[in-house]
Formats: C-alpha cells, sequence, structure tokens
C-alpha cells in the first residue's frame, strides 16, 4: 500500500522552540527518494495545521501547560491521520513533540479492535497532571493514550482508553519518574528498559517483543522517539539521556520489525534542528525509517 506522510510541528507539549521544524528537517534530509528507492509508493499530504501560541505558564490547578492549545492540535492531528488511514493510507507522521501520539492513536483506534503499541523512547511518557514533574505534556501521551489524564485529551476521538495496556510495550527505558514506575506496576504494562537491553540483546528484546504483540492485537504502531536512540547518534533532541541504543542496535530494532510484517503505522517525534549538529538526527531518523521500510541495501 501507499505510504502516507503527514507533519504534525507541535512544539508547546514541551518548552523547547525548533521541534516544529522537525518534519522540514526530516523532509530535508531526503525521506521520499530514500522510500522511493525502495518502490514504496508514496504521497506527502503536508503539515496538519496546527498552531503553537507558546504560554510558559503550569496551570496551577491541572499542573499542565498549554493544555488548550494542545487538545485543539491533537484533535486536528486525529482528523488528518483518520484521513490518510481511511484512504488506505500506511500512516507515516512527523513530529512534532511527542504529545502528537495523542492525536495519531486516536485516530488509528477506530480501526482495530486491538491496536498494539511500541513505544520506542528514553522516557514511558506515562505522566499525567498528578504525577508530572514538569507539567509537559510530551511526557504523558503515552498515559492518555491508556485513557488517563484530563478529558480534553482522554476524549479526542472517542472516550478515554484508545489502547489496552497489556498490548503496550516499551523499549529503551532509562528516564523515568516515580509515578510512572507505580503506573507501569499498576497496569502491568511490558517494559524492555536498557537493562534489559544490555543484558539480553536487541535481538532477544525484539523477538520477545513481537512475540508478545503477535498474540494479542490486530495492528501495531511503532511510535518512534528519537530521544530513545543514544545522543552520540541524535543529539538534536530536547530532552537527551545518555546509555540509550546505538545506531546499529536501532537500526536492527527497525529491520526485525520490518520483517515481522505486523506493523500497520509509525510516527518520528521530537527531531529538533535547532539543537542539532547540521542535520545529523533527522538524517539518522531517515535512516531508522528506511529500515523500518525495508531498506536492506542490496
Ligand atoms: C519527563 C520527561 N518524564 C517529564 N519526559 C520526556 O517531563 O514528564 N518525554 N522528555 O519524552
Ligand atoms: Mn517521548
Ligand atoms: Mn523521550
Ligand atoms: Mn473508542
Amino acid at each position: 500500500s501507499r505510504i502516507g506522510i503527514l507533519g504534525a510541528p507541535i512544539t508547546v507539549a514541551q518548552p523547547i522552540d525548533g521541534v516544529d521544524l522537525g518534519p522540514q528537517s526530516i523532509r530535508y534530509a531526503g525521506l521520499v527518494d530514500r522510500l522511493a528507492d525502495l518502490n514504496l509508493a508514496i504521497s506527502d499530504y503536508g503539515d496538519v495545521p496546527v498552531t503553537n501560541e507558546r504560554s510558559h505558564h503550569v496551570d496551577p490547578k491541572t499542573n499542565l501547560r498549554n493544555l488548550p492549545i494542545i487538545a485543539k492540535n491533537n484533535q486536528l492531528i486525529a482528523d488528518y491521520v483518520y484521513d490518510v488511514k481511511k484512504k488506505g493510507d500506511f500512516p507515516l507522521v512527523l513530529g512534532g513533540d511527542h504529545s502528537i501520539a495523542i492525536g495519531t492513536i486516536a485516530a488509528l483506534h477506530h480501526f482495530y479492535k486491538n491496536l498494539g503499541v511500541i513505544w520506542f523512547d528514553a522516557h514511558a511518557d506515562l505522566n499525567s497532571g498528578d504525577t508530572s514533574p514538569s507539567g509537559n505534556i510530551h511526557g504523558m501521551s503515552l498515559a492518555v493514550s491508556l485513557g488517563i489524564g484530563h478529558d480534553q485529551l482522554t476524549d479526542i476521538h472517542g472516550k478515554r482508553a484508545k489502547i489496552k495496556p497489556e498490548n503496550t510495550v516499551i523499549i529503551g527505558a532509562r528516564s523515568v519518574d516515580q509515578g510512572e514506575r507505580e503506573l507501569i506496576q499498576d497496569l502491568g504494562i511490558k517494559v524492555y528498559t536498557m537493562h534489559d537491553l544490555e543484558k539480553y540483546g536487541i535481538t532477544h528484546v525484539m523477538e520477545d517483543a513481537i512475540g508478545y504483540l503477535h498474540e494479542r492485537v490486530d495492528g501495531i504502531h511503532l511510535s518512534l522517539d528519537v530521544d530513545g536512540i543514544d545522543p552520540t547518534y541524535t543529539p538534536g533532541t530536547g530532552t537527551p539521556v545518555s546509555g540509550g541504543p546505538t545506531y546499529r542496535e536501532t537500526h536492527l530494532a527497525m529491520s526485525m520489525l520490518y520483517d515481522a510484517q505486523l506493523l500497520t503505522s509509525m510516527e518520528v517525534v521530537e527531531v529538533n534542528p535547532l539543537l542539532d549538529q547540521g542535520n545529523k538526527t533527522a538524517e539518522i531518523a531517515n535512516d531508522m525509517i528506511a529500515a523500518f521500510f525495508g531498506e536492506k541495501y542490496c
């Protein structure tokens, strides 16, 4: 099927300027030509017309920063992703900060009984206003998709949960807040931390994750936060954390997802070219996207 590309340049769910330039920096790094070389059909539908009026103020009542604008933007993202998916395209959404997953997953959930999610990230993004140390909604998007959080976010495209905790897998976690740890325990979410990756290796972790989801789900969305990759490779991102998967480990993970032939959508988030060395992070994001879509060099 055709790949439908959508940019989703939200920046206000985290405090650093520049992540709204993520979609363009990924395009400038050659995305469409790269995928066309794999003999794939591609439509680039441009960017969702989000707006980013920023206030630096966290609402003391909710402990949320910029809630109304983030809710409005994600409603738009959900509408646009829904249309792309409805056409029969394979959605490839380019962030933007990780709050865009709220809209993407809300749209995708209509098409599956049991949508699986692979959350590749240094963080768990399982905070809510009750637990967040920052008030930044990009650290809450997985919780929102699970139905936890402010109803202006959880009720986009349907009330509360869009995915089930047992259909959710986190890979690469190495910066998890106290409230997030408790939620992981309470909900029984499958988390492959960097400890698991170091101990068992990426091949085993990916085989285990794919096997786990395969039995439960009828579609899998990959949410790839570039801060999941070690910042040696992806320095252009707002909240880098050392000790992540290497280029080669991440690349192999993407190739294994391709080989599994179970993935039904992808988003790539948190590329910030204003923090980058040249356009390195977008270039590496392209390498990972190409591997995900089957690039094997020969
Ligand atoms: C932290 C950082 N856990 C927070 N989260 C980030 O603010 O909730 N997520 N950077 O990607
Ligand atoms: Mn994230
Ligand atoms: Mn992250
Ligand atoms: Mn629903």
